[in-house]
């Protein structure tokens, strides 16, 4: 096993204990009629959140630096034979995904280039099978498959105008980035748009998604790829090859899609310096080699503005032969342990704080408003019984008295609750409010208009402009939905702290809707954009192609951050009215019993001391429903707050604290 295997392992296991306490947490919760459908839901959507859970490796470089041989050595040694295709010259044609979605039935599934035509993005199109061509793999002749993943390889001739219809950029030069063209004046172009191969791999299984990208050629005309996939990856491994140096378009691909603008590697970005091998000669001594490739090293090291020691240098080819003859030296002079340490190390740990972030606040939040309920439950009885004991020797009047004042309490109650649901209207018109800015029709209209304004725009600065505004429009409708969220937690405010007040209620503040990550990922897509077209200088013919990029991918994300924020809203308005609605409901049940045991001991139908003894029942139940809160309350939080494997910071990165 290697570290990425050890690695991801004890992340697979931590994420399943994870899973089995919440899991066990939720049935104890509906055995003890202590959470209503509400918690039940958000604790299927924390459950499902870590169902679903994938880890992103992403390789990115010019063409044939060797990510797919790096790929195949890292990840495919074990099929004992390569698995993606790898050969000079240009290879890939199609960014790849190795996922594992249903080990039983192998298969890759291929997008024909020409879906490029309806201006529809390729996560649009993983929703409609049929648009795919679908080649089952058969796993047990190594031989069929690596047959079949020669697609990824394909590429076809069509007209320049049928390329320029797909958006693609032709190369009037051989020395220019874009589609080749052959001597007869046709485009050689891909033959597919996108690969996805469902492949049966232990890692594959646990979640981990693998992204093989072509050259810069690629990478530029699918902007959603670059622009969405590459950014969202827990990992990207940059590949140099030490027999091509740093060349111009290698400097390019670095600077467009991995360079971090502070300097340096940015958190999960890996450089590797591939085929070593080159470097490894005969004649001269082995000092002497490694001599080489430090200097390699430095050189790269200096291009890139990166220190020496975020480099790796390897030799894919070599680690690939020396898993698969099981060679320990050749493998060992690959040097692709250290690169896979570095991986395992950067990657899995991060992941942890990702998962741990998306799922500790809601879990804490949860299991603080158990608690509430708990506490209220027993103060309730605890009152109750008070109550009772005081009754004890005292005439009929004095009950008489007692049910009065009971009866008095619970019809002020009943009259806040009456103002509660005319809270609950105004309540609804703010939600109302709060939806119509999230409202994805008025932002597709919006998108619209962009694009119209966009195709007639005259000037390259016009068009940019308008694509600023654009971001523009989309930042303050974000921030019109965080003043909306504003007013909502001060109106709840104001109806928790009046229950408080009034009835004794415990207190508990609404949490807020922050925008701040949308507002953070709307800039990081803008940014993203204005470098990738910032750069460039437009010929006002291509405008047509620009714009559908900008519409691909730009539009598509922002979309999507739309959608994230709706379903967070949804989330977030349900959570808040939660555990008032809760606390209304409990102290309505407790008063209700309160006036049923007074009534019974005023008609002597039960004695104090039969009531009392029914109720100490009752409070010993909750009391141990509380000490069982705590046990699992404790067990979910240990696995929280767990540190990240042998290599694991001294300090977990973000400490779940469920003290009250
Ligand atoms: N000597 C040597 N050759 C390698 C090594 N890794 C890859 N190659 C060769 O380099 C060529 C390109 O490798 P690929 O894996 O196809 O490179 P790629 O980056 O995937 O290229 P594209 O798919 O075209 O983007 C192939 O002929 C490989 O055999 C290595 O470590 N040493
Ligand atoms: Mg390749």
């Amino acid at each position: 096993m290697n570290n990425i295997e050890q690695q991801f392992e004890a992340y697979s296991s931590w994420r399943a204990g994870l899973f089995g306490a919440i899991s066990e947490f939720r049935g104890w919760l509906r055995t003890q009629e202590i959470a209503d459908a509400q918690v039940d839901q958000r604790l299927e959507q924390v459950l499902s959140t870590l169902r679903d859970d994938k880890l992103y490796v992403a390789f990115v470089a010019e063409f044939s630096r060797g990510k797919s041989e790096l790929i195949n050595a890292i990840f495919f040694a074990g099929f004992g034979q390569r698995v993606l295709p790898s050969s000079a010259g240009r290879t890939t044609m199609c960014p790849t995904e190795l996922v594992c979605e249903n080990r039983d039935t192998p298969f890759i599934r291929l997008l024909p280039i020409e879906t490029r035509s309806s201006g529809t993005t390729v996560s649009e199109l993983k929703g409609f099978p049929d648009e795919w061509t679908t080649i089952p793999l058969e796993i047990q002749s190594p031989d069929k498959v690596a047959q079949a993943l020669q697609h990824i390889a394909q590429i076809k001739t069509v007209s320049k105008e049928v390329a320029q219809s797909m958006g693609l950029h032709i190369a009037e030069e051989d020395t220019q980035n874009g589609m080749h063209v052959t001597d007869e004046g046709l485009v050689e172009i891909p033959r597919w748009r996108h690969a996805v191969i469902n492949f049966p791999h232990p890692l594959l299984e646990q979640g981990l998604v693998i992204l093989d990208t072509p050259g810069l050629n690629a990478l530029g005309t699918e902007p959603e790829l670059t622009l969405s996939l590459l950014p969202s990856a827990h990992a990207v491994l940059f590949i140099l090859a030490a027999d091509a140096g740093v060349t111009k378009s290698d400097i390019q691909v670095w600077r467009d899609f991995i360079s971090n603008p502070k300097g340096g590697p940015a958190k999960g970005r890996l450089v590797v310096l591939n085929k070593i091998d080159g470097l490894w000669d005969e004649l001269r001594d082995w000092e002497e080699v490694q001599h080489e490739i430090d200097r390699q090293i430095q050189e790269t090291a200096k291009h890139l503005g990166i220190s020496e020691q975020n480099i790796y240098p390897v030799s894919a080819q070599k680690a690939l032969l020396g898993k698969i003859r099981g060679d320990r030296a050749i493998l060992e002079r690959s040097r692709i342990g250290a690169l896979e340490n570095a991986l395992g190390e950067e990657m899995l740990p991060a992941k942890r704080d990702i998962v741990r972030e998306n799922i500790g606040g809601e879990m804490v939040d949860i299991i603080k408003s158990m608690r509430v309920i708990l506490t209220q439950r027993l103060k309730g009885v605890q009152e109750h019984m008070e109550e009772l004991e005081g009754l004890s020797g005292k005439n009929l009047d004095v009950i008489d008295h007692m049910m009065e004042k009971v009866r008095v309490d619970k019809e002020h109650f009943e009259k806040s609750l009456q103002r509660f649901q005319a809270t609950r209207s105004i309540f609804s018109q703010q939600t109302n409010l709060l939806y119509s800015h999230l409202n994805l029709k008025a932002i597709d209209k919006m998108i619209a208009e962009t694009k119209r304004d966009m195709e007639i725009s005259l000037t390259t600065s016009g068009l940019k402009t308008r694509m600023q505004t654009f971001f523009r429009q989309m930042h303050a409708i974000m921030e019109d939905v965080a003043r909306q969220a504003q007013e909502i937690k001060e109106l709840m405010e104001g109806v928790y702290r009046k229950f408080q007040e009034e009835h004794g209620l415990s207190n508990i503040k609404p949490h807020g809707f922050s925008v701040m990550k949308y507002l953070r990922e709307i800039k990081r897509v803008e940014d993203k954009h204005m470098q990738f077209f910032g750069g460039m200088s437009l010929l006002i013919t291509e405008q047509k192609s620009v714009t559908r990029k900008f519409y691909e991918s730009a539009v598509a994300r922002i979309r999507a951050i739309f959608a994230t924020a709706n379903r967070d809203a949804d989330n977030w308005l349900r959570t808040i009215m939660s555990p008032m609605e809760s606390q209304v409901r409990e102290h309505q049940i407790q008063l209700r019993r309160r006036l049923e045991s007074i009534k019974r001991i005023h008609k002597a139908s039960d004695t104090l001391d039969d009531r009392l003894n029914e109720l100490k029942d009752v409070r010993d139940g909750i009391r141990a429903q509380d000490k069982a809160l705590e046990t699992q309350a404790e067990t979910i939080t240990s696995i929280l707050n767990a540190p990240a494997g042998p290599a694991a910071r001294a300090e977990p990165a973000l400490d779940i604290d469920l003290s009250a």
